[in-house]
């Protein structure tokens, strides 16, 4: 079978890179269409080596789809997806607009792809947060094997998880600031040029960013576990693409550093740099690429059962475009 889907927010990012991500894993597309608001109408996207007209989504008749891709922000998609979902198009929703909804599957495939089963309660399935995903592929086989009790995270990440705009901000201030002019700050609330930043999103009444609360919604949501602590801390660097994680974690059982090496070895979705002196990073491994990598795995000296690692991925591909084609995969394979 072949499916019409339409992808929302496609001359964004993230929208663009679903293209190509469906392009190069040859899903079986009839037509395709790419949608976004009516200041880009009438531009152009790629798909492949076709070149495809951009559709204003307020125009767009919804029942022409069977699958819909959406990351063109929460309210966007809190407008289109009860529209959409309402003709019978499977929504998968790259936005965290209905990612805490209990009855709204928020799937990692390599993790949860059974809760995909309850797709059909609203035709909605939503795609975590980026710096969510890539901390999930890599510690779920060690909380299934050890049983994960908490987890401490420092982010490093890059600006392309904000958007187009931000990878245009940290371009122009890294010329302005070598040139002796000022960083002028407009997307991020500081310079992000040879600086960093600790605030991703909003902040929450807890003192938490809504990036930091994602983090621990979505890894007890995905892991279906309540019990996970996480104490998170979101950081933005300046990086255009690849987010990396400083990642501590606590377990019931023991478990080692060879141990975890062993495990992640194993595991989908996952290469593992096993020498101490090798080590990914989000220039080399974590842009362009579709893996969760793992490094500078080693016990923790100052816990029995604690182990430390590194974890880069490319945040626009595993973190957001690629998980959601998995996903629409795995409902073809499975149950459409
Ligand atoms: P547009 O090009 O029309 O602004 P990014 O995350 O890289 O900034 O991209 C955001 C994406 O979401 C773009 O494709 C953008 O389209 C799209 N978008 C933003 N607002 C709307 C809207 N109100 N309706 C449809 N698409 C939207
Ligand atoms: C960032 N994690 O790197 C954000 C982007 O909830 O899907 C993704 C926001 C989200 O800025």
């Amino acid at each position: 079978a072949k499916y019409n889907v339409a992808v929302l927010g496609a001359t964004g990012v993230v929208g663009q890179t679903m293209l190509d991500i469906l392009a190069e894993r040859d899903f079986p597309v009839d037509r395709v269409f790419p949608l976004a608001s009516a200041r880009s109408a009438g531009g152009t996207v790629t798909f492949g080596n076709r070149t495809l007209d951009v559709i204003d989504a307020e125009e767009f008749d919804w029942s022409q789809v069977q699958i819909g891709f959406f990351s063109a922000g929460g309210s966007v998609s809190a407008k289109y997806a009860p529209i959409a979902a309402d003709e019978g198009v499977v929504v998968i929703d790259n936005t965290s607009e209905f990612r805490y909804e209990p009855d709204i599957p928020l799937v990692v495939p390599e993790v949860n792809a059974h809760d995909l089963a309850n797709f059909r309660n609203r035709n909605i399935i939503a795609n975590p947060n980026c710096s969510t995903i890539q901390m999930m592929v890599a510690l779920n086989p060690i909380h299934r094997a050890a049983g994960i009790t908490r987890i401490n995270v420092s982010t490093y990440q890059s600006v392309s998880g904000t958007g187009k705009e931000a990878i245009e901000e940290l371009a122009k201030q890294v010329g302005d600031m070598l040139t002796g002019r000022p960083a002028e700050p407009s997307v991020y609330p500081k310079p992000i040029a040879f600086n960093v930043i600790p605030q991703i999103d909003v902040f929450q009444d807890n003192g938490y960013t809504k990036e930091e609360m994602k983090m621990v919604w979505e890894t007890q949501k995905i892991l279906g576990d309540e019990s996970v602590l996480v104490n998170p801390t979101a950081v933005r660097v300046p990086v255009m693409y690849g987010h990396a994680e400083a990642i501590h974690i606590e377990t019931r059982d023991p478990i080692d550093a060879e141990g975890v090496k062993a495990l992640l070895r194993e595991s989908e979705g996952i290469e593992v740099f096993e020498n101490d002196s090798e080590y990914p990073t989000p220039v080399e491994e974590g842009s362009g690429s579709d893996l969760v990598y793992v490094g500078r795995i080693r016990n923790d000296i100052s816990h029995p059962t604690g182990v430390n690692l590194w974890v880069v991925a490319d945040n626009v591909r595993k973190g957001a475009a690629l998980n959601s084609v998995q996903i629409a995969e795995v409902l073809i394979r499975d149950y459409l």
